[in-house]
This record gives C-alpha cells, structure tokens and sequence, in this order.
C-alpha cells in the first residue's frame, strides 16, 4: 500500500486529494494545524468514516514553520508522495503579511526538501510542490507564441505570495538536479470549487450571487473587475497532481484550461444561473451592475437594482492583470483530461451555494418558531 504526507489537507485541494488517493488504495496522512476553533470541515467527512471503517487516514498536528515537527512527522510516516499544498495562499492578504508567506509557502517548501534529504529518504519519497500561475505576473510580453504561459515562460512575480512561490519553486527545482530527488512542481492555474475559501473572488461571487437572489443579501462589493483569470475545477486539477508523480521522470508542469474569462464575466455566469440578467454601466470604480431581467420565478428582484459595486479596498498594490496557461504538456505527457468546463463549475458552484443559503434561511426560520 503506497502512503502520502499531504500538507495543507484542511483547504480546498487537500480534501479533494484526500479522497483521491483514498479511492486509489493510499494510506493518507494530513498535516493539520492547531487552531483555537474547527478549520477541519472540509475533511471532516473522511475523518468522521476513519473511526469506523477508514483506518487509512491520519491526521498530525503540525506547522509548515515548524522543522521539528516537519522532521518527526516525517520520520514516523516514511511516505512514498509528499504533496505540499500548505500555504497562505490569499495574494491580497500577502501584501498585509509578507515576512510570514515568505516563511510558510517559501521556506516551508525547503523545510520539507531538507527533511526528506536529513531523513535519507530522496531515493524513496516524491514530492509533489504546489506552485502557482501567480509565478508569470500576468506579463504580456512573456507569453509564447499561443498567447499563453507554458513551462518556457519568464517568471516576473507581483505580489510578496507569488515571491515566496518562487522560492519554493526554484529550491524544489534546485534539490532534484543537487540530490536527484523525485521533486515535481506543479504550476496549477486558478482552480475552484463548492469548497474554494470565501474570500477568493469566484466563491465571493457565487455566495453573494445566491445570497441576492433569495433576498439575503443587497449588494456584492467587488475589487478589479477588469481582471482575466484562466480557472478550472479543483477535482481536475489534484488529478493532475496525482498524475505528476507517476511519471517516470521527474518534471515541471502547467496546468490550465487554456481559456481566460473577465471577473466580470464571471459574475454575469453566476447570476444567470439563476436566471438574473446583469448589466454593467460605468467604468473603473464608478462601475455599477444592475438586474436588467429575471427569467426564474423563483429568483425575482426588482429590474434596475443595483446589485454591483466596486470598492476600491479589494484593488492589489500590484496586480496580475491576464493569466492564461498553455496545458499542451500535461495533456500529451501526463494524459490529463479536464472533465469541467467553465459553465459546468459555475453551474455547480452557485448550485451548492443556493442550497446552502436555502439551508440556512429553514433553519432561521425554524428558530423563530420555536
Ligand atoms: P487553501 O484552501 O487556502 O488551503 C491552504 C492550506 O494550507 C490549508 O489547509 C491551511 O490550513 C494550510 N496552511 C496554511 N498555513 C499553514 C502553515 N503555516 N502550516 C501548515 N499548513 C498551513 O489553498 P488551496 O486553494 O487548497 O491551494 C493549495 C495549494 O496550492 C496552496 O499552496 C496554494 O498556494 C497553491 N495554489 C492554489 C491555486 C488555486 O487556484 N487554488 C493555484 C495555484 C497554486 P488551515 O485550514 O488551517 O488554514
Ligand atoms: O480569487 P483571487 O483572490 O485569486 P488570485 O489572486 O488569482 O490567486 C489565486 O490563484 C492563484 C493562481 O493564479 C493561486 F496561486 C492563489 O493561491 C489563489 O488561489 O483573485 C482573482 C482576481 C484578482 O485579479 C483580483 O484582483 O480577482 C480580482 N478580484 C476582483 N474583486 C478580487 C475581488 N479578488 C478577491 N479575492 N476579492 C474581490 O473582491
């Protein structure tokens, strides 16, 4: 039975990881950090099953910041794959807290390399590195002929989250020529899902598109608007981390959709879902959306609603303004499909959230009753 050390098990990409492996017949174990209350709610329905029938599942606690815990953990679990997906992954709130991303998602990186390497473990462990499309920095000029990033590609990185990404790309690169160590970066473009974290801009947009909706909610706030992002589905994307590592060589890869979309447009999706027509006037923080039609009977506001606004808080020091991957070497070399599309995450996205948000209304309701 192959067992993986997954960091970073908590967010998004390691729940979903998490059942992948275990659907494949790993043994998982989580590094999971002490918090004073529940950050386990993405796994809990795993964790909840390894007291009955999952035995293969264990979590740690633990610290990216923390060598000795890192050293020991490590020691006491001998794993095959190591996916380092632990980091403060929130590019505004990197300009807020700069030192600590260089410490967790920069150095948090070679705390593990350098683990693996003490533990003499380089010729039986593989490692899986979360890098970012954050790496590029949206330069315009540094594209390849497609019009897209690839491998190739120029880093210019804008944000002290995409610096410290760097770091961890370059030394994940740096410990396979110097030990010949299984060592893989992932270059993963936007991806998200029902469990994406609240304040990244699609999962903002779907909670708000269904808190308006069902007459939660007022008005959405929003930072650029002007911003392109090549997003994907997070199922797809740990697939492609899985993938990684089954090669035969150790490598670097992109992985992207290959299509860009307007934060805008992504907003216009969300709320068609619901049958709600938005439409935009002005420009820059002036700009404005407001329901031009309500074609569900079950979602309708009063047409000429502003439901849109900008708030200029949201706006980056430094902003990536266009990301857009090139997917043509994991497609070809790792075999990767993506099984969403666009409107297929959105449809799913704003799904969840309405039902939730329905959830929440019942049981308010209820409350009053008794
Ligand atoms: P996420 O939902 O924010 O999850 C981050 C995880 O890291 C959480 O489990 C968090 O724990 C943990 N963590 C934070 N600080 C830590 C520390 N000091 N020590 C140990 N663990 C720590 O992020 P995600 O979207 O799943 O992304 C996974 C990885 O891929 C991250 O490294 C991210 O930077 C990278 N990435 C993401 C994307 C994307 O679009 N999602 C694209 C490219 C790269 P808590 O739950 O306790 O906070
Ligand atoms: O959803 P975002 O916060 O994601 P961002 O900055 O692209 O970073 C995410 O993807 C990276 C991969 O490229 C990961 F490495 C990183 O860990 C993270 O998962 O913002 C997307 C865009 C930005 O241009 C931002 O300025 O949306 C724009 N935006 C507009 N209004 C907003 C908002 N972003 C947020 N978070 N909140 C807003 O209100």
């Amino acid at each position: 039975m192959k067992v993986a050390l997954v960091t970073g098990i908590t967010g998004q990409d390691g729940s979903y990881l998490a059942e992948l492996l275990l659907e494949k017949g790993y043994q998982v174990h989580g590094l999971k950090r002490r918090a004073s209350s529940f950050n386990t709610q993405r796994i809990d329905h795993i964790y909840q099953d390894s007291h009955q029938t999952n035995v293969n599942f264990k979590l740690h606690y633990g610290d990216l910041t923390d060598s000795t815990n890192i050293i020991r953990i490590i020691q006491e679990v001998q794993p095959d794959e190591i996916y380092n997906l632990g980091a403060m992954s929130h590019v505004k709130v990197s300009f807020d807290s700069p030192e600590y991303v260089a410490n967790v998602d920069g150095i948090g990186t070679l705390r593990i390399l350098e683990a693996v390497r003490i533990l003499g473990l380089e010729q039986k462990t593989r490692i899986y590195q979360a890098s970012t499309s954050e790496l590029y920095g949206g330069l315009a000029e540094n594209k390849n002929e497609k019009g897209m990033y690839d491998e190739n590609s120029p880093f210019y990185p804008r944000s002290p989250y995409g610096v410290a990404k760097i770091f961890g790309y370059w030394i994940t690169k740096n410990y396979r020529e110097a030990y010949n160590m299984f060592a893989c970066n992932g270059i993963l473009f936007n991806h998200e899902s029902p469990r994406r974290g609240e304040t990244f801009v699609t999962r903002k947009i779907t909670m708000a598109t269904a808190a308006i909706a069902l007459g939660q909610q007022d008005c959405l706030y929003l930072g650029n608007l002007d911003a392109q992002r090549d997003w994907g589905h997070a199922k797809d994307y740990v697939e492609a981390m899985w993938r990684i590592l089954q090669q035969d060589h150790p490598e670097d890869y992109v992985i992207a959709m290959g299509e860009t979309t307007y934060v805008r447009d992504f907003v216009r999706m969300a709320f068609s879902e619901v049958g709600i027509i938005i439409e935009f006037k002005g420009h820059g923080v002036n700009e404005k959306g407001f329901v031009a039609s309500c074609s569900n009977p079950e979602f309708q506001l009063e047409i000429g609603k502003q439901v849109i606004a900008v708030d200029p808080q949201y706006f980056r020091p430094t902003e990536v303004d266009l990301l857009i991957g090139d997917p043509s070497k994991s497609k070809t070399q790792l075999g990767w499909i993506p099984q969403y599309d666009l409107s297929g995450l959105v449809q799913e996205m704003v799904a969840m959230d309405v039902d939730r948000v329905k959830k929440e209304i019942m049981l308010n309701e209820a409350g009053f009753r008794s």
